[in-house]
């Protein structure tokens, strides 16, 4: 039984790549540093595998960006706008990144998407009615294969395969391509880069084709075979193939395995979906491999060897010891780096996690576990230990926040009266004008929130000296929004950090790392806190500084909370209960939380969602069904305790409502703030059509920019949108928030959008 890793985090212990490459697009560092430290972190991450003993290793999952953006580049799928810039490859790549705006050059980024139902974000290849294909010279899985060979390891590149590719990717704008209609031309060039590889000596490739796990069109189960055909035509001439599927299970889609007969093995998720491991062992061909994802790649939990190695035997009684390798269930990519940089988790605590590194281990140790138990006797004992420390922990189980959830009524998710009762009370009680403006909740986290910050954390300045800095900057945006004279105000949260972690921080049931950064996109990373038993709130979390706010504002102050299927996703959740009874934890912890800002006199809340969608199950169904269930009834949970008179909001990053309007409109938010400014005011139809009751505040400009909106431009986008919404129904406010920008920016652009909101304010006031 040998073992296997799909892939390994790039970002090294202490961020090292997101800062190389900050440096570089900083000027502070040049392109052969950089290249150098992406080299470095390579050899580094090769050895830590060899030195656990895994016996095949990735080459190509390292990318300095995306992984998906370096085969747009490897297949020369270069749109025009970046090709014709004339910049390096690297630049060039790193355009298609995150735009470039630089020594006469301007052209934005290709749009990026969340990575399947996990938080990283790839690069969409963006694809033209002509497009064409062709192998990158000097091929970057090739080159790195060599890389490593030279250094001493022997590895197994991983490609995203042509399928999966294609189905990833769009048509870019002004064509109207279907990518998957592409795959004649693409899979030639497949076939040439695995003959490159395979003369370079690669013995297999890794070729990932994670499509496999969601509900495919016709024409893309259709792709597999000719793809996967003209791969097996070229018989020796390539390397041996794995195909590699992850986050779900594929035996709905079982008839697309003859097109990998000739594959010499396949990878399943065991983790997500331990039952698909007795129908796959039936699929397979006689001298197939079956590669076991055994080793969660999503999470940070220790893995349970007993569990594992249950799974491992069934395989290997049916298939003998040579055609099983012990994997991990994904790339590692999701996880952070090592356990060993954390010298502050509780020491009980600290036996139950792995991140990559440890990871890496549990496969190496599980594959020998298999046929010789003896051999790992000490680390089978001690994660037997571990485990079962794990469940009989006092930590994971809080009587009281069983009891409560016990006594949950379906009436705690429901407001006291429907929307019109409501909102004649609201309009009262708050008093604001026709077409009200505000914003999403951050104001800019300036340096020196940054620097002060640190100071706190570090113990250089004292609760005292910190808590007075938040105070001013939070006069300082009251003074601002007194200036700019908008009607509903934030505090601008200079308090937080990432949100997630923040409200993490303040619950009981949570513990938190110091080092534990997973990749987000680009360089950007997240620090997820972990979940490891029942959630409760000890003390109200935001309620000071809200209270403060309002105390000095002459308008409503707005509460600003993270909804609880937004602390679940981004969180590490438990894997010991389900995520639904995690989700109603935050919820009643959230409730207590708005009804405290209601009784300290914070009228409007605001309770974001921004990954309600993204935790949608990847396929249709019942499964999905159950979810928004659970999903929508935690938020109702989390908002329905305030009086009538109390207005909830919520906002979602995102504007495609098409396939899941319900759940939105399920909510019940009295007013809901959506993305929309960088798409057609035309989506905004289905509010018509669905005629939606309640207020609704589609982003008016784009805040990911820092270019600052002409007065026009904001007075267009709000006549386009009230071809859709009724005048009474409509809010003024950006597309997201703002803690990215600079004050002035901000300032040029809320002072126009105001502006615009009181001309359209003064129009309608003529007409009634
Ligand atoms: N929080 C969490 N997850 C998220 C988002 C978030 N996922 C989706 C989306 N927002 C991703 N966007 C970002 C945007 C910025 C950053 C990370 C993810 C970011 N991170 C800092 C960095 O890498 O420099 C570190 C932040 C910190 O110091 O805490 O800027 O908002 N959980
Ligand atoms: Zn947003």
């Amino acid at each position: 039984v040998q073992s296997s890793v799909l892939g390994f985090p790039r970002m090294g212990v202490l961020r090292d790549l997101k800062k190389a490459n900050e440096a570089y697009w900083a000027d502070k560092i040049s392109q052969e540093a950089l290249l150098a430290e992406g080299k470095r972190l390579r050899l580094a991450h090769w050895q830590i595998q060899k030195d656990a003993g895994v016996d095949i290793i990735p080459s190509n999952d390292f990318a300095h960006y995306d992984h998906v953006l370096d085969h747009i580049q490897l297949f020369n799928a270069v749109p025009e706008r970046y090709t014709s810039q004339k910049l390096s490859p690297l630049d060039e790549y790193f355009a298609m990144g995150r735009g470039h705006q630089k020594g006469g050059v301007d052209v934005p980024a290709l749009e990026m998407v969340k990575w399947f139902d996990s938080n990283y974000h790839y690069v969409k290849p963006t694809l033209q009615d002509n497009q064409t294909f062709s192998l990158a010279k000097d091929p970057k899985p090739v080159r790195e294969f060599l890389e490593a060979k030279e250094a001493g390891f022997q590895t197994r590149p991983v490609l995203v395969g042509p399928v999966s590719f294609l189905a990833l990717g769009k048509a870019d704008r002004g064509s109207s391509v279907d990518p998957i209609t592409l795959l004649d031309k693409l899979v030639p060039v497949y076939v040439e880069l695995l003959k490159q590889l395979k003369a370079a000596g690669a013995e297999s490739v890794q070729i990932d084709e994670p499509v496999l796990v969601f509900d495919l069109r016709p024409e893309v189960k259709a792709a597999f075979k000719p793809a996967y055909e003209a791969i097996a035509a070229a018989g020796d001439a390539v390397p041996k193939v794995i195909v590699a599927t992850y986050f779900g299970d594929i035996v709905h889609n079982f008839d697309v395995l003859p097109a990998f007969s000739a594959a010499a093995g396949l990878h399943v998720d065991l983790v997500r979906n331990p039952e698909q491991l007795e129908p796959v062992l039936k699929q397979l061909g006689p001298n197939q491999i079956l590669s076991a994802g055994v080793v969660d790649g999503r999470n940070i939990w220790k893995n349970d060897f007993a569990k594992s190695l249950e799974i491992l035997q069934t395989a290997v009684k049916a298939l003998g010891p040579e055609r099983v390798i012990v994997a991990t269930s994904s790339s590692l990519l999701h996880t952070p780096h090592t356990l060993a940089s954390e010298k502050k988790l509780p020491s009980d605590v600290y036996e139950w996690f792995s991140f990559a590194v440890e990871k890496v281990k549990e496969v190496a140790t599980l594959a020998k576990a298999v046929t010789e138990p003896e051999a790992v006797k000490a680390e089978l004992e001690a994660n037997a230990a571990a485990i079962k420390a794990r469940t009989d922990s006092k930590r994971t189980n809080d009587p009281a926040v069983k009891e409560r959830q016990a006594q949950v009524t379906p009436e705690q998710h429901n407001r006291k009266a429907s929307f019109d009762t409501r909102y004649a009370e609201q309009k009262k009680h708050l008093s604001l004008p026709l077409f009200p403006t505000t914003t999403i909740g951050s104001f800019p986290q300036t340096s020196e929130i940054r620097v002060q910050r640190n100071k706190f954390t570090k113990g250089e300045i004292s609760a005292e000296e910190y808590e007075r800095f938040i105070e001013k900057e939070i006069e300082l945006a009251v003074k601002i929004q007194d200036e700019l004279d908008l009607d509903v105000y934030v505090h601008g949260e200079p308090e937080r950090n990432d949100m997630v972690q923040y409200f993490g921080e303040r619950l009981n049931g949570y513990v938190f790392t110091t080092h534990a950064w997973v990749q987000s996109y680009g360089s950007r990373c997240v620090r997820p806190p972990i979940i490891v038993g029942d959630i409760s709130r000890p003390a109200p979390m935001t309620v000071k500084e809200s209270k403060y706010a309002a105390s000095i504002s002459k308008k409503p102050m707005k509460g600003m909370l993270t909804g609880p299927v937004t602390c679940l996703r981004w969180s590490f959740p438990r894997v010991d209960v389900h995520q639904s009874v995690q989700c109603q934890q935050l919820a009643l912890a959230l409730r207590d939380e708005v009804v405290d800002l209601e009784k300290n006199g914070i009228y409007v809340i605001q309770v974001d969602e921004p990954a309600l969608r993204e935790g949608l199950p990847l396929r249709k169904g019942e499964e999905r069904e159950a979810y928004l269930k659970w999903a929508v009834d935690s938020f109702k949970l989390a908002t329905a305790g305030v009086e009538n008179s109390t207005q909830i909001h919520s906002h979602f990053c995102y504007s495609e409502f098409q396939d899941f309007f319900h759940a939105i409109a399920a909510l019940d938010a009295d007013v809901l703030s959506i993305e929309n400014s960088k798409s057609d005011a035309k989506l905004l139809k289905v509010f018509i059509d669905e005629e939606y009751p309640r207020h609704i505040g589609p982003g008016v400009y784009d805040i990911h920019s820092p270019r600052v909106p002409t007065l026009d431009e904001f007075k267009q986008r709000i006549e386009e949108m009230l071809a859709y919404l009724k005048p009474e129904q409509l809010w003024i406010n950006p597309d997201c928030g703002l803690k990215t920008r600079k004050w002035d920016e901000v300032k040029g652009a809320l002072s126009h959008m105001v502006e615009a909101a009181k001309f359209f304010r003064e129009k309608y006031a003529n007409k009634a």
